[in-house]
This record gives C-alpha cells, sequence and structure tokens, in this order.
C-alpha cells in the first residue's frame, strides 16, 4: 500500500520525508579522509611530510589548507612551507613557480588554465611530488586530485597524470527561491535563502563551495530560473552585498556566481512601461544593472534566463525574437566579460490535448533552429537532454545535431523529478552518457553530442555542462545518502565525459565508504543498476511521465493524459504510443540528421526502449526482444519491483559495515521505494489490463 499523503495534492516540500540527523558523518560526503588501502600509502608517506608552495592566495591557500586536512589523517605533522627544502615533498604551484625554482616542466602547450599535472620531478638528488597548475584553480583541482587518488586506493604511478577539462563551462543551477523553498527540491530548505533574505551564516555555503571544488564545478546560479517577485531583487542594491558575499566565499574555491534574471525587470523593479530588448531605454537600464552587479562582484558570471517558458515573461510579448532578448541582455555584459545562459526550454504549455498536430517534443527545435548564427558570441543556448523534461527515458534533443554556429551548454537535472525524487535510489550517470555518447551525425559519423557541448565540433567559443543542483540542507546534503552518487557523478562527468559510469561510481563508494569489498560489490552494481529498474516499474518504452500532476511523484498514468501541458501517451485499447513520424505522425524524427532521421523514423529500426516515443503500435506488436508490448509492460513491471527488492536485501547484507545511522537511512528509502514500486506495477499492470483484456502469459496477479 502506497502512503495516502502522495495523494493528497500536496507540493512536494510536503511530501519530503523527514530528513534526519546523520551525526555528521555523510556530510563530509567524498572528502571524510578515511584511508581505503594502507599498502599504498608507502609509495607516498615520504612526500607527505612537507607541503612546499610559494604562492600566497585565496585559491592556492584553500588548496593548501585542503591538503594539510587530508595529510592529517595520514601522517604526524604535514608541514606547510613557504620555501623549497632539501627534502622529498609535495610542491604545488603554477608553471612559474615551478620556473622559479630551477624544476623544468615543458607543460605551457599542454596545460590548459585550469588543467593540472602530476609529476615527481628530481631537485637535489630529492624527489618532488610536483602539483603543477595551468592556473590557481587548475592547482586546487590537482590537489583533489592527489587526495581522491591517495583515499581512493590508486597507486602513484596511476595518479601521477596530465589532465584538463573537457568542458570549460561546469554549472550547477539551483532551483532555489528566496522563500527558503526549492523547486523540485527534494533535500529540505535552500543553503542560500531563508524568510526573502539571503543567509548570513555563510559556513555551509563555505563547505558546499568546497565540495563542488573538489569535482571541478567551476559556476552556480544560486536562485530559481523561475524568478518570482522577490527574487527579481537580486539585482538591486538590496540584495546585490549579500550576493557578494556568497559570491566571495565561492571565488576562493574557483567558482564563478551567477543569477537567473526576470526578463520583465526594467518593468517590474524599473519603473519602465516596457521590457522590449530592442527599446533604447530598455538596453541602458540592463546596462546600468549590469554595471552595478560588477561593482560588486567584479567576476560576475552572467545570466540564465528562462524566457517565454511556462508563463515567464520574455521577447514574444513585444514581438521579438529569443535572439533579440538574449543580444541585448549579452550586449550589457560584455564589457565585463559576463554571459548570458538562454534556456531552450521553451514550449506551448497550453495546448488543447484534443489538437494532434501539435508535438511538444518539436518545440525546442522549432524555435531555436531558425536562429542558429543569430546570437551573439557570449549568449549560449542552454538545451535539456531530451526534447521533453528530464523523463526516465527519451531520446537525446535534435537541437544538440542543429545548432552549428551557436554556443550550446548540455542541461541535466540531478535532482530527481522524474526519478524516484531522492527516496527511490537512481543513479544518473548512465543516462547522462547516453546523452553525451549520442552521435548526431551532423559532421558526419563520431558527431557525438560531447563534442557539440564541449565546443569542439562546430568550433563554439563556449562549452560546458550544467546540471540542476539535488542539494538542499538536509544533514547529508542530498536527502538520499546514496544520491550524493549523483552530484559527485555530475562533476567527474563534466570534466571527462569519457569516464565510464562503473569507473565514478567505484571511485565514489571507495571514497564514500571506503575500499570494503562487500561494500563495493554490492552498493557498485547496485547504482549501475537503479534506473534501468527504475524504467522498468515505471513509464515504459520511453513513453514518459504518467505521474501525478504537480508534484510527479507515483503512478498515475492518466495523470497527463487531458491537461494542456502537452504529454500524451494516447493509450486506448488498442494501442498506445505517439507517432512521431514524417509518414504518418507528427513529423519530429525529420528534425534529426541522417541516418538517425531514418532509424527513429522507420519501427524496425527503432530502438525498442524508445519505441513509443517515436511509434503509436498495437499492444501486440512485437519488440525486437520477442515479445508483445503488452506482454513487455507486464515482465518489466513485476521484474522492476524484484529487483527493488533484491536491492533492498542486497543493502541489507551491509549491517555492520556501513555506519548505523546511514545503514538505517538508506534502508528506510529503500523501504519507501519498494513500497512505492509496488504501487507502481499494480496500477500501471491493471491499466493496461483494464484497456486490453489481455492477460499475463505467466498468470501474475494483475488487479482487475
Ligand atoms: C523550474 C519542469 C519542472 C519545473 C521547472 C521547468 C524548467 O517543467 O516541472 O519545475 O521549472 O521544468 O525546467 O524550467
Amino acid at each position: 500500500m502506497m502512503v495516502s499523503y502522495y495523494y493528497n495534492g500536496l507540493v512536494e516540500s510536503d511530501i519530503m520525508i523527514s530528513d534526519r540527523k546523520f551525526a555528521g558523518s555523510m556530510y563530509d560526503c567524498w572528502l571524510r579522509y578515511e584511508i581505503c588501502d594502507e599498502k599504498v600509502l608507502d609509495e607516498y608517506k615520504d612526500y607527505f611530510k612537507y607541503i612546499v608552495v610559494k604562492k600566497d592566495n585565496p585559491i592556492i591557500n584553500n588548496a593548501v589548507d585542503e591538503l594539510k586536512k587530508a595529510l592529517s589523517k595520514l601522517v604526524d605533522d604535514a608541514k606547510v612551507l613557504r620555501h623549497m627544502i632539501e627534502s622529498d615533498c609535495i610542491f604545488i604551484g603554477t608553471l612559474d613557480d615551478f620556473e622559479s625554482e630551477g624544476l623544468y616542466v615543458d607543460l605551457e602547450d599542454e596545460l590548459k588554465s585550469e588543467g593540472f599535472a602530476l609529476k615527481i620531478l628530481k631537485r637535489n638528488g630529492k624527489n618532488v611530488l610536483s602539483i603543477i597548475g595551468g592556473s590557481e584553480k587548475g592547482v586546487l583541482y590537482g590537489v583533489f586530485h592527489l587526495i581522491r587518488s591517495v583515499f581512493g586506493g590508486k597507486n602513484l604511478e596511476d595518479t601521477l597524470c596530465i589532465e584538463n577539462p573537457q568542458n570549460d563551462f561546469r554549472i550547477l543551477n539551483h532551483w532555489d527561491n528566496m522563500d527558503g523553498n526549492i523547486e523540485r527540491g527534494y533535500a529540505g530548505k535552500s543553503i542560500f535563502f531563508r524568510d526573502n533574505r539571503i543567509v548570513q551564516d555563510f559556513s555551509r555555503i563555505k563547505d558546499y563551495a568546497r565540495l563542488l571544488a573538489s569535482i571541478a564545478v567551476n559556476g552556480v546560479v544560486i536562485n530559481n530560473v523561475n524568478v518570482h517577485q522577490q527574487e527579481t531583487k537580486l539585482i538591486t542594491d538590496e540584495f546585490l552585498p549579500d550576493v557578494a558575499k556568497i559570491a566571495d566565499v565561492f571565488r576562493n574555491y574557483g567558482i564563478k556566481t551567477y543569477l537567473s534574471i526576470n526578463f520583465a525587470s526594467p518593468v517590474e523593479i524599473g519603473g519602465l512601461s516596457t521590457a522590449d530588448p530592442l527599446d533604447d531605454g530598455v538596453k541602458k537600464w540592463w546596462k546600468d544593472a549590469a554595471s552595478k552587479i560588477y561593482s560588486y562582484i567584479p567576476d560576475f558570471g552572467g545570466f540564465l534566463v528562462k524566457a517565454d517558458s511556462e508563463f515567464r515573461p520574455g521577447p514574444f510579448t513585444y514581438g521579438r525574437n529569443h535572439a533579440d532578448g538574449a543580444n541585448m541582455l549579452s550586449e550589457a555584459l560584455k564589457p565585463y566579460g559576463g554571459i548570458v545562459i538562454w534556456r531552450t526550454f521553451v514550449y506551448n504549455c497550453m495546448v488543447d490535448w484534443r489538437d494532434r498536430s501539435t508535438d511538444r517534443a518539436k518545440a525546442a527545435y522549432d524555435n531555436f533552429k531558425p536562429l542558429d548564427g543569430k546570437f551573439l558570441d557570449n549568449v549560449v543556448l542552454q538545451v535539456k537532454n531530451g526534447p521533453m523534461d528530464f523523463q526516465i527515458r527519451e531520446p537525446i534533443t535534435p537541437l544538440f545535431g542543429a545548432m552549428e554556429k551557436t554556443n550550446v551548454f548540455m542541461e541535466f537535472q540531478i535532482t530527481q523529478e522524474y526519478t524516484g525524487q531522492q527516496k527511490h535510489l537512481c543513479y544518473l550517470v548512465p543516462l547522462w552518457k547516453e546523452a553525451l555518447d549520442f552521435d548526431t551525425f551532423a559532421k558526419g559519423e563520431g558527431s557525438f553530442v560531447k563534442k557539440v557541448v564541449n565546443g569542439s565540433l562546430f568550433g563554439a567559443r563556449y562549452g560546458g555542462i550544467v546540471a540542476v543542483a539535488n542539494v538542499g540542507d538536509s544533514e547529508c546534503w542530498t536527502g538520499h545518502p546514496l544520491a550524493q552518487s549523483n552530484l559527485y557523478g555530475f562533476g567527474r562527468l563534466a570534466w571527462n565525459p569519457d569516464l565510464s559510469s562503473r569507473e565514478i561510481a567505484e571511485e565514489w563508494v571507495r571514497l564514500t565508504f571506503g575500499c570494503d569489498k562487500d561494500v563495493l560489490d554490492t552498493v557498485v552494481p547496485m547504482l549501475l543498476e537503479s534506473r534501468e529498474i527504475y524504467e522498468e516499474y515505471t513509464s515504459p518504452l520511453g513513453i514518459g511521465w504518467m505521474v501525478n500532476p504537480g508534484h510527479h511523484y507515483g503512478p498515475n498514468v492518466d495523470g497527463y493524459e487531458y491537461s494542456h501541458w502537452g504529454t500524451y501517451h494516447y493509450a486506448d485499447f488498442k494501442g498506445i504510443g505517439v507517432d512521431r513520424t514524417v509518414a504518418t505522425g507528427t513529423g519530429y524524427t525529420a528534425q534529426y540528421k541522417e541516418p538517425v532521421a531514418k532509424m527513429y523514423e522507420n519501427i524496425d529500426t527503432c530502438p525498442d526502449e524508445l519505441l513509443l516515443f517515436f511509434h503509436h503500435v498495437p499492444y501486440s506488436h512485437k519488440l525486437k526482444s520477442g515479445k508483445t508490448v503488452i506482454q513487455h509492460i507486464y515482465d518489466t513491471h513485476f521484474e522492476g519491483v524484484e529487483r527493488a527488492e533484491k536491492m533492498r536485501d542486497a543493502w541489507i547484507t551491509l549491517k555492520g559495515k556501513i555506519s548505523d545511522e546511514i545503514y538505517e537511512a538508506v534502508l528506510e528509502r529503500f523501504d519507501i521505494q519498494v513500497v512505492d514500486a509496488k504501487e507502481w506495477r499494480d496500477v500501471v499492470n491493471t491499466y493496461f489490463y483494464r484497456k486490453t483484456g489481455i492477460k499475463d502469459e505467466h498468470g501474475r496477479k494483475i488487479y482487475e
């Protein structure tokens, strides 16, 4: 039985399960600094007595503090020295520091500014474990790399490296409101805002900055893209002094601060009668606003904009287009080096469900493709991975293959709006990797999305990966302790999309829980399977939704079927799915480049897992697996529950190997997951049994 409060139409903050205190044990996340494999330590120990550093600036000093903190768990008294010593040591600095010590490192051409190298260099017969940064930020990331390696049990040889970020921008979006609530937040209240003010105790923000720096995140948008009345004022003298304090904390960890802005600000807080982007008064208003912001925050990152989307104001009101809107803002930020991040999540959310010609999936492409090449070069389009909205399975949006003359960022969702709301385990790295590894064929085979978003495929000026954060003031940051893996995974993947889901999962488990073989052998497979399990017991074959309207938790097959949001499955007694073909449907498949378009258009080559996204089929349609669609629905829903139960059982075997509090907190969530998976199974199976009258081949219990 599912707990009834899911059905009372409450907002998501009301359906949060109570957050227990974790006695700090998961507060440090992957930075807890417990040595995992004592053996590897022998190789490092001789270096750990001295940390030599010459530069004295906030980012480097934070790097040194972090290293000292980590090493204090391993050696008695690691000393920090400001001059070189005739002994084995760690030397951390930028290229010029090494040069001034006569340590030759030929890395100028290889190291990007945020990159780093770890090398053993010789100096007067002594060994110097050298952390060489392309900049101060590179030094910070290099230090965290060393820490990650040592505590993750990696030997020295494998730790030595040269690494550069594959994406220059690695940004988290917070959907935090100033009243302290977080839109689609499942981990408590905002760490930035409370009671319509900015918090005055910055200690938690500092801890957050440290966590983010350790995974090389270099930008944070602190407020929700839905900018309401109070948040509109964040760019005014009333709040900028406090925003500047947050920016100061982040800056010292190499992170830039950004704000979501309200496109109608000139009207709502500026006293103008219009927000028309081509109006001279409006242009001046934004230039003045930018000048004010930069007077408080000289390295302000820029604006994130949700415009003409889900009732947010935008240029359409004035008969202008997205390029007009974005370019006007970009001109205001340009003198200071800021960027405008303009979201492509634009669609008609007031469609009539009877109208079969409007296809929400087509909207982003239809809106933005005609504008390719029209945006100024400090505008970036932020594109959600799928054409709908962060479903457990949907295709990659065709926009990635289409914007050849425009900067684009990828937008992922870490917060689990449609993927179990941090009550269910759903490790999202495999989903994100699928998106990044998708071949758009935009410039022939090998035109992967990861090359589009890092800017290399089309030679864009800026590239990056962004995600909606999953943190709040929950003691473990993410509500579900295991959901920390998604935050960690985002940072690691944004740095290097070629890391595998398994590598990232293993790193996270080792750093978080240690190297106990049973823990690794249990938690890593659990993470890797969890997305598939969630998909099995929820909506089938790429069709999406089937959730309760509003809060989006729990099954409701027809929840969005007759609404205005444009998200339908069209199930009747004969079949299900959306025909998006050119031949007989909405024509969405034509937005892809060949041969992708043809692959989706043709029912025989369309991958099973996306079948219902692209085609309307009878329930008797045979999948490539040999099963009919209806039997697939039954089988996956029974199997999903069984696999969820197995995950819970596997977790129970770890009792005593994980701290009691974490063990219990996770178990509590697995219990909820199993109950709710059964609810999904029974609602979905019964729904389709009632529609079709077709019995399960295996005679399992389906309610009538
Ligand atoms: C911040 C979906 C979510 C909204 C979110 C929106 C967006 O519609 O349900 O909560 O708004 O996406 O990404 O802008």
